[in-house]
């Protein structure tokens, strides 16, 4: 089956960026005029360009043009593009059994996810799943069980934080635009205190937990909170690493006023930073934890894993949905852990920090409005601002992202205000290419 899926699959030997046209490409164009006609214009298009396939860190568009892709589909791509594996896993589970409904007739598939992920999540206590479709659903069923587990209603999130686009994770969203904005009434009973934020704020771990604590304590009182629901590493917030110690403080104070503390992991999760779970970077061990993007190596599964307990909260029928747990995703998803261990992936993402750090450095060093670089692993940021008025600069990160588009060189913006690039590599990724997109951001700060 390899040889076969092998001969068709995207493989192009290709390393590098490689532009043959002009970008957007007259095929890439074609499609964008098509797309207008039919495509909700509410599904934003970062990129102008079409992928036609794509393998490891290259994305291969309609006129041929190669990409380097920095962004992995927003995080999705750890495992690289078309690993061979998770390909042939897709296809050998599509040709067996594609959907039963795991709630009407269960499959094996479904059970080896749910133990991978009690084996890989923080904690060495029994632990139980359940398996839906994206990162959203999986934050809303982490509410549901944990107001269920808890008998209480409100929620607690942070400043600069990110969920999903549902009504309820909508609502916990920082940005209320463009996630909300005209889509109200919003689900209520969520409320948003300051998080950590050491390059901003300048505070201890300590400090901003207290700041955290007090302000949920005061405004809602922690006997109502069901669950605190935060990200290790704020993704969309920026690549935001918390001081040291805040985390600790924050599930300390959930565990002493029983409240779940939930770690959203979507965009962290799943050998991203080093290590299965970036809760492990913090020495916590969360009650709950959400995954998505990265487990399913480009197909669309995501999970809740927690405390066996708090997992059995729920009435049988509870939870669940039609597609929760497809068999072809979570053959994805046992792929997907077998390569992350055959392929040493955890300190691959320690190789791509150690490469992008002394890059992006050397880039603060030499560019005053380079403001600061972060992160873990292959969750790397690089944040500007204007070195007069030491404001957030969002025009200087989109002409960066916009030179680097005419480069060949894929990758996306982020930040409540916009003025962050962060890279969200393949862990796959070669230091040579890193080096590249480097220095492509060099090139285009030089000509900004
Ligand atoms: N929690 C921490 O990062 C998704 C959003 C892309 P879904 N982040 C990318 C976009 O513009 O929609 C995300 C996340 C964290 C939850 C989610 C939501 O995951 O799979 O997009 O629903």
């Amino acid at each position: 089956m390899t040889d076969t899926l092998s001969s068709r699959s995207a493989k192009t030997g290709a390393l590098s960026p490689r532009l043959i046209t002009e970008i957007p490409g007259p095929e890439s164009q074609k499609l964008h005029a098509r797309r207008q006609a039919t495509v909700s214009g509410g599904v934003s298009a970062t990129f102008p360009v079409y992928a036609a396939h794509a393998h490891d860190a290259i994305i291969v568009d309609v006129d041929g043009n190669q990409f380097l892709d920095l962004t992995g589909g927003i995080g999705v791509m750890t495992i690289g593009h078309t690993n061979d594996a998770v390909v042939d896993a897709i296809a050998e589970q599509a040709a067996k059994v594609t959907h039963t409904l795991f709630a009407v007739a269960g499959y094996e598939p479904y059970i080896e996810v749910c133990e991978l992920l009690a084996r890989h999540t923080p904690g060495d206590f029994a632990k139980k799943s359940v398996l839906v479709n994206s990162g959203a659903e999986a934050v809303e069923n982490a509410v549901k069980i944990a107001r269920k587990h808890t008998g209480r209603t409100e929620i607690a999130v942070l400043h600069h934080g990110y969920h999903g686009r549902t009504n309820l994770t909508s609502a916990m969203n920082y940005n209320m635009h463009p996630y909300g904005t005209g889509f109200g009434p919003l689900a209520g009973s969520v409320h948003h205190a300051p998080n950590s934020s050491p390059f901003h704020d300048g505070l201890s771990g300590e400090e901003a937990a207290e700041r955290t604590i007090t302000h949920l304590e005061k405004r809602v009182g922690a006997s109502q909170i069901a669950c605190l629901v935060v990200e290790p590493i704020q993704g969309e917030g920026g690549f935001i690493v918390p001081a040291k110690g805040y985390l600790p403080a924050l599930l300390k104070w959930c565990h002493d006023n029983g409240i779940v503390y939930v770690s959203d992991e979507v965009q962290s999760g799943m050998a991203r930073t080093g290590s299965y779970f970036a809760s492990d970077h913090f020495g916590i061990v969360p009650d709950m934890v959400t995954s998505a993007k990265g487990i399913g190596g480009g197909m669309p599964i995501a999970a809740v894993t927690g405390r066996a307990e708090i997992m059995d909260s729920s009435h049988p029928g509870g939870l669940g949905g039609t597609f929760g747990g497809n068999p072809v995703s979570c053959a994805a998803v046992v792929a997907v852990f077998s390569e992350v261990e055959r392929l040493g992936l955890l300190a691959e993402a320690k190789r791509i920090e150690k490469t992008l750090m002394s890059g992006l450095d050397g880039l603060k060093n030499r560019f005053p409005h380079v403001a600061d670089v972060r992160g873990i692993g292959a969750m790397i940021a690089i944040e500007f601002h204007d070195p007069a008025t030491g404001k957030p600069s969002a025009d200087i990160a989109k002409a960066l992202q916009a030179y680097a588009l005419q480069q060949g060189v894929l990758i996306l913006t982020a930040g409540s205000f916009g003025n962050v690039l962060r890279f969200l590599p393949s862990l796959v990724i070669t230091d040579s290419q890193l080096e590249e997109a480097v220095a492509v951001m060099a090139a285009g700060l030089e000509s900004l």
